[in-house]
């Protein structure tokens, strides 16, 4: 009887620990409340709500709290649980996650293809991390400009860029500086760029409307928004917690595509509005621009990882 009575004791020691309400501390790299956190409140207040009793998300916030670019270290050290980040800001910690910009497939196929566990295998080894879902998708990135410009010849132009556009526009002939968003404005302001890059969302969320003159089509790449766990974090919860994390995340992961394609329509005509004007490259010039972008982006990303570099760029590139 001795074995039997142990191991029952185990188990209900075990149900008890997963039962408990577990609390994770979520950070997110964009602004509260701002068109890249979105997505990301909407998955906690699903989370909070589903998990009610035996997981719950404490949202610390946005950049106030942590500067963009560490939101990746935090993460890995298990200093914050989850993270709302795009790629660009931890390429510190993970160069490969840049590689999500470049993708020309929907999610569902990359989870199909193997894009997926390629990517998957190099959060677990190097930022110690799971990730969850991407929430921000089919969003294309553009470049912005207050000077403006006859052909893709960004010479003599400084431009505010993450690692999302600085081998892209370096091979235009641009300069460029780094900088988190929450700078943009008063670098705009004072001067200190003629322009940034920046995806078709988001651009009146802290007021760069006011300093910004011309949008340039077409845009490039696709922005790329996701919910990262610490893995430690992630092991340490059951199933049920586990499942509840699961759900949201495939929500948010499959309405992005949908979300994005009506949010892309209205800020194309918001912009307009507001008396953003577009330059616009077209035939030739518009397809030379794109084979540019992609063609850097991807020599930035091998440059980087000479062997994983080239895997990705088979599962994520659109098939010929
Ligand atoms: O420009 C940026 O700060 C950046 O890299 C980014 C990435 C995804 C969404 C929005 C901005």
């Amino acid at each position: 009887m001795k074995p039997i009575l142990v191991g029952i004791s185990a188990l209900l020691v075990a149900n008890a620990a997963a039962a408990q309400e577990v609390t994770l501390k979520a950070v997110t790299a964009f602004t509260e409340n701002t068109t890249y956190s979105r997505p990301f409140e909407r998955f906690i207040n699903r989370v909070n709500e589903d998990g009610k009793g035996i997981l719950r998300i404490n949202y610390i916030g946005g950049p106030k709290a942590m500067p963009p670019f560490e939101v990746g270290n935090a993460l890995k050290g298990g200093v914050i649980d989850i993270a709302n980040a795009a790629g660009a800001f931890y390429t510190n910690v993970m160069p490969e996650a840049d590689a999500w910009k470049l993708t020309q497939r929907p999610m569902a196929e990359l989870r199909q293809n193997g894009g997926y566990d390629a990517m998957a295998a190099i959060y677990a080894q190097k930022l110690n991390a799971i990730f969850l879902a991407r929430l921000v998708d089919n969003n294309p990135f553009h470049l912005y400009v207050n000077k403006p410009i006859v052909s893709p010849d960004l010479t003599g132009l400084k431009l505010r860029i993450t690692p999302v556009y600085r081998d892209f526009f370096q091979a235009l002939g641009g300069t460029v500086v780094q900088t988190a968003p929450g700078e943009v404005y008063t670098a705009l302001e004072r001067g200190v760029v003629d322009g940034y890059g920046w995806p078709i969302s988001g651009i009146f969320d802290l007021g760069w409307n006011e300093k910004t003159k011309y949008r340039v089509d077409p845009g490039f790449y696709t922005a790329e928004v996701s919910v990262l766990v610490n893995k430690n974090s992630w092991e340490r919860l059951g199933e049920a917690q586990k499942n509840v994390l699961r759900k949201s995340a495939e929500r948010g992961e499959a309405e992005a595509v949908a979300e994005f394609a009506e949010e892309n329509e209205k800020e194309i005509k918001r912009q307009a509005a507001a008396g953003i004007q577009t330059i616009r490259f077209e035939g030739p010039t518009a397809a030379a621009y794109l084979a540019k972008a992609y063609q850097a982006g991807w020599d930035g990303i091998i440059r980087q990882s000479a062997t994983t570099g080239p895997k990705l760029k088979e599962f994520f590139q659109k098939a010929r």
